[in-house]
């Protein structure tokens, strides 16, 4: 891998987080799906070699315990969703260039060539543990298959995680009270030997790792901690039967986090063996090189739940093996639904099947999952800003764009008027195509997106100022060249989020090869002279579908409350649910004091935006702000420097009581407050543009 700047010589890889085999995709899961497409896509734009890679997750107890409780076998299970997701992703343009699963053999063969690697450089040894065992049945009952008592706050917890409770992680063998979940019988713990792979030995690789990482602030700094705290060793196997062998041993599976990354490398040579390594080598990109030096660009997308994983574990394992490390790992926050946490077992959720049953093209669900917000930041959907954005920006401002320039090329000249491209025009494509290479640089995949609708913003203002229909067609000739190259340029660099849309666009201005191929520099190449009537491409989504699909996720989440509660097993889901759970019975009681109008209005509430975020010296909990309230900058202190990574403050938007008194706290001068609910300060904000300095009311 190299630092250098994307194109870089060596082939990339982008990675997707492997979907449990367990369950309907829903929006969640397609956020950093498309964040990986359209990046891949993007890093592709910029001339960089890239394979876009993942598959199905297959192993893993909440697999074989649904699959038991249904009667089938686990991998007759887990492969029904598998081949559902191999034909969902595509629906979504979400184009892998290969998707595998991690129970092919492959990754069965690979997995267990790099444990034995692990083994033989001495990182593996064995250790007994206690494991919860059914007497009755005489089987051991790993993560899920027991229930019991959380011994840290006394809820009813499973084997694994203190899901009802405390959210804690368990470790085999400290439930308390176990019971099989499969037979209702009481559970004994015995002793089983287990295999552990030494991590505590790799603080310092570590630590290094960190340092050269790329990728979001959260995945850069999160594990720093885990670090410094100590690493603890990891137990790589399981007592089950679903799931690759422990290499020599008949009782022992893998743990599912073992294989499961190892997928990446077994999908990226599946593709390069598929077409060739003349084309693309795996091992250019996995392998270390003989001086140790590692070889291609990794670039994992992943949930932030699972950073831990990829952060630390992951890498662990690729260094001792002898395969190269991620040059960046890109972590998205959650979605959530209507500003609440999204819930499957609440029917709280926008599923992907029911998105394309209704009728909107995928393309407009991924520019708003992808412009939204900032990678990191979690992402609220609603039905009511997904009709803003798409009637906004892509019908108002990137469709109209085209669509006008287009139309009055065709009727006018048949295609793109002869004529020279403006100066003023080529520059300002080449900033915009530089605000792209930039914005994938950081891994920004937003900035990206902006990057296109802004220069198409360009072009309105740009044909509204020149006002073409005013002139004679020889003075509307350079202006129409003009915006017919800007139709051009936004079409490329638009492509990467809607890459339908693109295609779309790219047969109207007459493009010659392929959009999904050609590089930025096809932003600059002159249009085809003739080409067809264009046609509209994106359509109004219209207020009355908004109001019926609102009511429709109202009704079942309302139907779902009254009826079962049962859960698929994804983690993400769980701390939503298990937060909203906890807050309900703490509530504190309204007031019975009512205020006037005239009290509200002595509150000065603005919209802020965090410049800069740094700890107070001295002071735990106390983090300095630097906030752009848009009239002026506040520096505020605020009490959140445990409860939020501060180096991914700056850029969020926040609510500021500005006419709070000022205070000093620790010498540091206090000018304002910032608005914040709940233990873990979750900062208040809007969803919109409502730019700084705006009041709130
Ligand atoms: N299968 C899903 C998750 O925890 C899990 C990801 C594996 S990535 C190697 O989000
Ligand atoms: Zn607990």
């Amino acid at each position: 891998m190299s630092h250098d700047d994307f194109p870089t010589e060596q082939p990339a890889v982008v990675t997707c987080g492997l979907p449990y085999a367990n369950g309907d995709l829903h929006v969640g899961h397609l956020r950093s799906y498309t964040a990986g497409d359209v990046l891949s896509r993007s890093l592709r734009k910029l001339g960089q070699q890239t394979a876009f890679v993942c598959g199905s997750d297959m192993h893993g107890t909440p697999i074989a315990v649904n699959a038991d409780e249904q009667g089938v076998s686990p991998e007759a299970f887990a492969t029904q969703y598998h081949e559902q997701y191999e034909e969902t992703f595509p629906q979504f343009n979400v184009q892998f260039d290969n998707y595998g699963h991690t129970h092919d053999e492959t990754n069965t063969e690979l997995t267990q060539s790099i444990v034995r690697r692990l083994e033989d450089e001495g990182y593996v040894y064995e250790k007994e543990i206690k494991v919860a065992w059914d007497p009755i049945e005489d089987q051991p009952l790993p993560d899920r298959y027991v229930e019991g008592t959380c011994p840290y706050c006394g809820e009813h917890a499973r084997g694994d995680e203190c899901d009802e409770g405390c959210g804690r992680h368990l470790e085999p063998g400290e439930i308390e009270d176990p019971v099989s979940t499969r037979t209702g019988n009481p559970a004994e713990y015995r002793e089983r030997p287990h295999r552990f792979f030494e991590v505590s030995e790799l603080s310092e690789y570590l630590s290094g790792f960190l340092d050269r990482l790329e990728g979001t602030s959260n995945a850069r700094n999160q594990p720093r901690e885990w670090i410094e705290s100590g690493l603890e060793d990891w137990c790589i196997t399981r007592d089950l039967d679903w799931g690759i062998d422990y290499p020599g041993e008949e009782d022992l599976v893998l743990y599912v986090w073992v294989d499961a990354p190892i997928e990446y490398i077994s999908s990226t040579k599946q593709y390069s063996e598929r077409v060739g390594a003349d084309e693309y080598d795996w091992e250019q990109v996995w392998r270390e090189t003989e001086s140790g030096e590692a070889g291609g660009e990794v670039v994992h997308v992943i949930g932030r739940d699972i950073i831990q994983h990829h952060t630390i574990f992951w890498p662990a394992m690729l260094e001792v093996a002898g395969y190269s490390e991620p040059r960046a790992v890109c972590a998205t926050g959650f979605v959530t639904i209507n500003g609440k946490g999204l819930s499957t077992s609440r029917n709280r959720a926008i599923w992907a099947q029911e998105y394309l049953d209704e009728g909107f093209h995928p393309d407009l669900l991924r520019y708003y999952l992808t412009t939204m917000g900032g990678f990191q930041q979690d992402l609220d959907f609603s039905w009511d800003r997904f009709q803003e954005r798409v009637n906004g920006e892509l019908v108002g401002t990137v469709g109209n764009f085209l669509y006008r320039s287009l139309l009055f090329a065709y009727r006018n000249f048949g295609g793109t008027p002869d004529a020279e491209l403006s100066p003023e025009v080529e520059e300002r494509i080449q900033q915009a195509v530089d605000d792209f290479s930039a914005a994938v640089n950081e891994y920004e995949v937003r900035k990206a997106g902006d990057a296109a609708v802004k220069l198409a913003q360009f072009g309105n203002e740009y044909i509204q100022r020149n006002e073409p229909w005013k002139l004679d067609d020889d003075e509307a000739a350079p202006v129409i060249r003009d915006c017919v190259q800007l139709a051009k340029a936004v079409t490329v660099l638009i492509e990467p989020v809607a890459p339908d849309k693109a295609e779309a666009a790219w047969a109207q201005v007459g493009g010659e090869a392929d959009v999904h191929d050609v590089t930025l520099d096809a932003a600059f190449e002159p249009p085809a002279a003739a080409f067809d009537e264009p046609a509209e491409l994106f359509e109004q989504v219209e207020d009355e579908r908004v109001e019926e699909l609102n009511e429709k996720l109202a009704e079942r989440v309302a139907e779902t409350a009254s009826g079962d509660d049962t859960d698929d097993g994804t983690e993400s889901d769980e701390s939503t649910d298990a937060d909203e759970a906890d807050v309900t019975d703490e509530l504190e009681p309204l007031l019975e004091d009512r205020i006037g109008f005239d009290d509200f209005e002595a509150l000065d509430i603005r919209v802020g935006r965090i410049e800069t975020a740094d700890p107070v010296e001295d002071a735990d909990k106390l983090a300095k702000l630097e906030v752009d309230i848009g009239v002026e900058t506040r520096q505020v202190v605020a009490g959140i420097r445990q409860l939020h990574d501060l180096d991914a403050l700056p850029g969020t938007k926040v609510v500021l009581l500005a006419n709070m008194e000022k205070a000093e706290l620790f010498g540091v001068e206090s000018n304002g407050m910032v608005l914040a609910a709940g233990e873990q300060a979750d900062l208040l904000t809007t969803h919109d543009d409502a730019e700084p300095g705006t009041k709130v009311r």
